[in-house]
């Protein structure tokens, strides 16, 4: 059994199994009538790639079909696009990541009509179209150890082995008298609607008074878009100017290029985020007795995304076979899947709309990262 830290409390364990992503994307001309279509922001993404290995293998088993179908580019527009064509092919239902709050209002409604579907996981579509929204964790959570971590890898503090962070940076700030504290984020697009929850997220934990006067409520925020070359541009970014002490990067493209130019710039800049171990353990220690601040990440987070991908299959399955409709209080059952029970997931109003919570974060340090890094 892994021995994961837990931030928060969740009955469902993290898989155990080898998780190599297939990417492949099905070939295009291939029929797509009745088949449940999993749409990520881009390809080329293993964020993505692991969501749709959870997700096939769990509507798999339930005997469906299913395809992954992502554009090139990060874009509303170009998710746009593709969304008409599965409209016209008659898919079965239609699992999204977007890339933005506006510009779907059409094609959803289309696909509405059309009666095939929506379920939103990763980044929401809009309440007016979709069913329910799979929710990786609460994003409030998110935000706030983001912001904690931040703090303290600046502090040169390294992940409290009893996992409370908050106590941690709330006794480091106490005795602080140093130069006001500033972090920068490195984000996805400037639309993406996860990663722009979770900055609000960042900036409501630094709005708290532990942190007035000695870290800066101001994020300097700069996007990559998803694309590494964007990415890397903007890394570089945080370089020159040297104006920030630690990024937050809250994409899994984001934190790998930072991690690179940080490495070969040598920076004193801290870096941490969400990533998947696999990508960072360049950048990251991967060893118990490794020091934690000779590496640019000293510890990160994220959470299971192959159960994530799985748990929106599962979504998507009820709404199709079952009746699930996302109301609060509607609920459908997941079945058992790789390490993980079974387990009943009860829509709970979200915003305006409403959500199912999947999981909880991780945080990735040096005490558990050998392990998670052929996992994710
Ligand atoms: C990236 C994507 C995705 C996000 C993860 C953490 O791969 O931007 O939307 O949730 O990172």
């Amino acid at each position: 059994m892994i021995a994961t830290m837990l931030l928060g409390c969740s009955s469902t364990e993290p898989s155990g199994d080898d998780a190599n992503a297939d990417a492949n994307q099905e070939a295009s001309g291939d029929s797509l009538e009745g088949v449940h279509v999993f749409m990520f922001k881009s390809t080329g993404n293993t964020f993505g790639d692991l969501m749709y290995e959870g997700f096939e293998e769990y509507l798999t088993a339930k005997g469906e079909k299913t395809a992954y179908k992502s554009p090139a580019e990060t874009t509303v527009a170009a998710q746009v696009q593709l969304l008409d064509e599965l409209v016209t092919q008659k898919v079965a239902s239609i699992t999204i990541s977007t890339n933005g709050d506006a510009g779907y209002d059409e094609v959803f409604k289309k696909a509405q009509e059309a009666g095939i579907p929506i379920v939103s996981v990763d980044s929401e579509a809009s309440i007016d179209y979709r069913v329910c929204h799979v929710n990786q964790a609460e994003s409030a959570d998110i935000g706030a150890y983001l912001v904690q971590a931040a703090v303290l890898i600046t502090l040169g503090i390294d992940y409290p082995e009893n996992g409370d962070m908050k106590a941690a940076v709330t006794d480091a700030l106490a005795s602080y008298s140093g130069e006001e504290i500033k972090l920068g984020v490195l984000s996805a697009s400037i639309d993406t609607p996860v990663q722009n929850g979770w900055i609000a997220d960042m900036e409501a934990e630094l709005a708290d008074s532990v942190y007035a006067g000695k870290v800066s409520a101001e994020l300097d925020k700069k996007y990559g878009n998803d694309d590494p070359v964007e990415s890397t541009t903007q890394a570089n970014a945080f370089v020159a100017e040297n104006a920030v002490d630690c990024i937050i990067s809250p994409t899994t493209v984001g934190i790998a290029a930072a991690g690179q130019v940080l490495k070969t710039a040598n920076s004193e800049i801290g870096l941490t985020g969400l990533g998947l171990p696999s990508e960072m353990q360049s950048f990251m220690p991967t060893k118990a007795d490794d020091d934690a601040f000779a590496s640019v990440c000293p510890y990160m987070m994220l959470w299971d995304v192959i159960h994530l991908g799985a748990t929106a299959g599962a979504a998507t399955y009820a709404a199709v076979t079952d009746g699930f409709d996302g109301a609060v209080g509607s609920s459908f059952e997941m079945d058992a899947f790789r390490d993980y029970e079974a387990t009943t997931y009860e829509a709970y109003q979200s915003g305006d709309g409403t959500a199912v919570l999947a999981g909880v974060p991780y945080i990735f340090y040096k005490g558990n990262m050998a392990e998670w890094i052929d996992v994710l």
